[in-house]
């Protein structure tokens, strides 16, 4: 007689005592299959891999008990019931962690449809197991890990979606974010120093005036709580003299990528455009700025990704095409096109320009004004990274000040109380180590 159908999926680089009970107990019912949930998948799970899917694969093949090891190409189960229609899943009964939940709703409605049986098996937390989630969570968070993870991003997922953080706290909900939904569970990839943010966090201008000791301060808060990589807005790189010294920190630090402007003079926020004075710096500066960072770089998988004004000071598509083929060229990882246009078509226009001569050097956009394209809508024109560069900033601000306003209106706090996150809640926000 056929022996039942096992099926289990697993997303993890290391094989602990709970993942061999899981097969233990699944081995009683029947021939074991195990899933080996895919790169892109574990990254939108907050799982980022630190081996190859081929070394995970091979890694379960080794256990005995496993009679056939396949891929699981996303985390929903539908692929999975139509190849092969498990006669049970088994899996740990720990859904109330990072919204699995509609993981178990989705395995439920799939044996309704197609029969077979979820089995659940008590999660296994002693401290062996504890011990190797905290050493798998420290190795992604070590700057040699961290640093290289961006340009590992860019090959896994279609586009790198990256939001703003200026702080501990606004690092940790980059970190910990994640919607569940019936497609699936998705979070942020990366973080972006934004220098608006990490100024107007400070209460000061975005004028190159915060200094970087400061800012380096703020990368070092983000990343004593966070593990995803970071990109890091350098402003205009300063004094050519004094960039090669910020790329060598930046690097040290574990910081994935600087972004750079061909601004020169007192920087001011691009989103002011021609309101106010801004010089654009010359190729041949800018250029060479690009290549004293390359040449002072020491890893492969830091990036200098150099950021066009042109669009921003009214200067033509033409000069930003120039500027952005000169730019890698002299050595540029990537490319950044702004734009103060509420219609994205400057942008989209450029991207497809770039992309009819260069296919690899990856596009980063920060859709603040044109913000009604899509992420997928991007990537389609080509984009690579999507950084979402203020929207933290500007949706505490408003929150905060109305709380200030009510409380001197009424004075007293119980109006304003049904709006805010209870203590129960804030006093548990931060994990203790
Ligand atoms: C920032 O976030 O600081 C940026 C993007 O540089 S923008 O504000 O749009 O210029
Ligand atoms: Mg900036």
């Amino acid at each position: 007689m056929k022996r039942p159908l096992v099926y289990t999926c697993f997303a993890t680089d290391v094989i602990h005592d709970g993942h061999m009970n899981i097969l233990n107990e699944a081995a009683k019912l029947g021939d074991v299959t195990v899933g080996i949930l895919c790169d892109s998948e574990m990254v939108r799970y907050n799982r980022f891999p630190t081996t190859t899917q081929e070394e995970r694969m091979e890694m379960v093949r080794k256990i005995p008990c496993v009679s056939n090891v396949i891929v699981q190409n996303t985390i929903m189960y539908d692929g999975v019931f139509e190849e092969l229609r498990p006669d049970y899943v088994v899996h740990g009964q720990d859904w109330h962690k990072r919204g699995m939940q509609v993981i178990k709703e989705n395995i439920l409605s799939l044996t309704q449809k197609y029969g077979g049986e979820l089995v659940e098996i008590p999660y296994t937390f002693n401290e062996k197991v504890q011990k190797i989630d905290r050493q798998m969570r420290e190795k992604l968070a070590m700057p040699e890990f961290r640093r290289g993870r961006l340009k590992k991003l860019l090959k896994m997922v279609p586009v790198v979606k990256t939001i703003e953080v200026h702080s501990g706290l606004t690092g940790l909900i980059a970190e910990k974010t994640i919607v569940a939904n019936g497609e699936g569970i998705d979070q942020f990839d990366a973080m972006w120093i934004s220098s608006l943010c990490d100024s107007t966090a400070k209460g000061k201008p975005d004028i190159e005036l915060v200094d970087m000791t400061s800012r380096f301060r703020t990368i070092d808060d983000v990343m004593e709580v966070t593990t995803k990589p970071i990109i890091f807005d350098g402003d205009t790189g300063g004094l050519t003299e004094h960039f090669v010294y910020y790329v060598r920190s930046l690097e040290r630090m574990g910081v994935s990528a600087v972004i750079i402007e061909d601004k020169t003079g007192l920087k001011k926020n691009s989103l002011f455009g021609t309101e106010v004075s801004q010089t654009q710096d010359t190729i041949e500066n800018f250029s060479d700025k690009i290549r004293a960072g390359k040449r002072a770089q020491l890893s492969d998988e830091f990036m200098i990704i150099a950021r066009i004004e042109s669009l921003i000071l009214e200067q033509g598509m033409d000069d930003a095409l120039k500027r952005a083929f000169a730019y890698v060229e002299a050595g540029a990882d990537g490319i950044m096109i702004h734009s103060r246009k509420k219609d994205p078509a400057e942008i989209v226009e450029f991207c497809d320009l770039f992309r009819a001569q260069n296919k690899e050097t990856p596009i980063v956009v920060v859709p603040s004004s044109f913000n009604t394209i899509t992420e997928a809508e991007l990537a389609e024109h080509g984009v690579n990274i999507v950084i979402y560069a203020n929207q933290l900033t500007r949706s505490a601000y408003p929150a905060m000040k109305q709380t200030a306003e009510d409380i001197l209106k009424y004075h007293r706090a119980a109006e304003v109380d049904s709006r805010l996150m209870p203590i129960k809640d804030i006093i548990s926000l931060i994990e203790e180590i």
